[in-house]
């Protein structure tokens, strides 16, 4: 495979699946870095790794390690990552100075898909997008552009619940990114199972999703698929329990000053106290979940290519 540039590295096994068109599902780490704490982290991240083995697919973690963007870790890597101090929360505008001071990083959403993207993966497991807050003054999750501009499937259980879920419904559809409900009939609204938020497209199967990958990018349209897949419902969270927890937490971090990057991982701390640790239950089960499915689709979407030969 040709060295995509000088400051990427593929680990070999990831470049071999690439290169014998086997399914390979990529992931993200600002989750590992800024989304959990220690050492439920570290177990986190190995553990999606597991699920997505246990598919029969290969996982690719993506991160920046000492100025390397890496795609595909190995453990004492994930360890490293896991443990680092102070590590960078990086979307795409950071690549570049981490690359030029060394630094550790987890990859965002936009992150992530930039890099899985360089090396050719096509599926991408995470928890929840960036998206539209719901806060003057404006923010737009990089992601938002991501998904509108790199061809990649991106299993997640819908958006950050900090967000505005029907504006950044709308972006969405605005950027021509389809979002299939993996068998729901609405956006998930990470915690909770149900937004009110009706889909246009319900799919029951990764074969049937892996079908709409071939269509889609087979017509030669280079948006991003989105596949959400709500929380399991023994560890979900009713909309009306978390919303005022949502509220409290957003004005807290209103009266601090606490915007831009630094507001999820505040958020995610504090509605963790306030529900004695049932959002992280809930966090965990989804991310889990989520690196299945998308093992599933990349398997299947595998088997189509070999099939076809596209
Ligand atoms: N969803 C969560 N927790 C997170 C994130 C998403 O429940 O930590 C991370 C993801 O990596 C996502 C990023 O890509 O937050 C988006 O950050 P921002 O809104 O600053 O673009
Ligand atoms: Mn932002």
């Amino acid at each position: 495979m040709r060295v995509i540039h000088p400051s990427v590295t593929v680990l070999p096994e990831v470049k071999q699946a690439l290169a014998q068109g086997g399914p390979v599902v990529a992931l993200e780490s600002a989750v590992i870095t800024h989304g959990l704490p220690r050492p439920t982290n570290l177990e986190l991240a190995r553990g999606m790794e597991a699920q997505i083995r246990e598919v029969g697919a290969i996982p690719a973690t993506v991160a920046v390690l000492e100025g390397i963007i890496r795609i595909g870790l190995v453990d004492d890597e994930l360890v490293r990552l896991a443990e680092s101090d102070s590590p960078l929360k990086i979307s795409q505008r950071d690549f570049a100075t981490a690359i030029v001071r060394n630094w550790n990083g987890g990859t965002t959403v936009a992150g992530t898909m930039f890099a899985a993207d360089l090396a050719g993966i096509k599926v991408f497991a995470t928890g929840g997008i960036g998206g539209v807050h719901r806060e003057i003054p404006f923010d737009l999750s990089n992601d938002l552009r991501a998904l509108a501009e790199i061809p990649m499937l991106v299993v997640c259980a819908g958006a950050k619940f900090i967000l505005d879920l029907p504006s950044t419904l709308e972006y969405l559809e605005t950027a021509g990114v389809p979002v299939v409900g993996y068998q729901t009939g609405e956006f998930p609204a990470f915690y909770s199972r149900t937004s009110g938020l009706k889909l246009n497209t319900r799919s029951e199967s990764p074969k049937e999703i892996a079908d709409f990958m071939r269509a889609h990018w087979g017509l030669g349209l280079k948006t991003a698929m989105l596949v959400v897949h709500p929380v399991p419902e023994e560890d979900s969270i009713s909309t009306s329990e978390i919303e005022p927890i949502r509220s409290q937490v957003s004005e807290e971090a209103r009266q601090k000053g606490i915007h831009g990057p630094a507001l999820t991982p505040f958020m995610l701390e504090r509605i963790g106290d306030l529900t004695s640790g049932r959002s992280l239950r809930a966090n965990l089960a989804l991310l889990l979940n989520n690196a299945r499915l998308a093992a599933q689709i990349a398997e299947e979407y595998t088997y189509l290519k070999k099939e076809r030969h596209i």
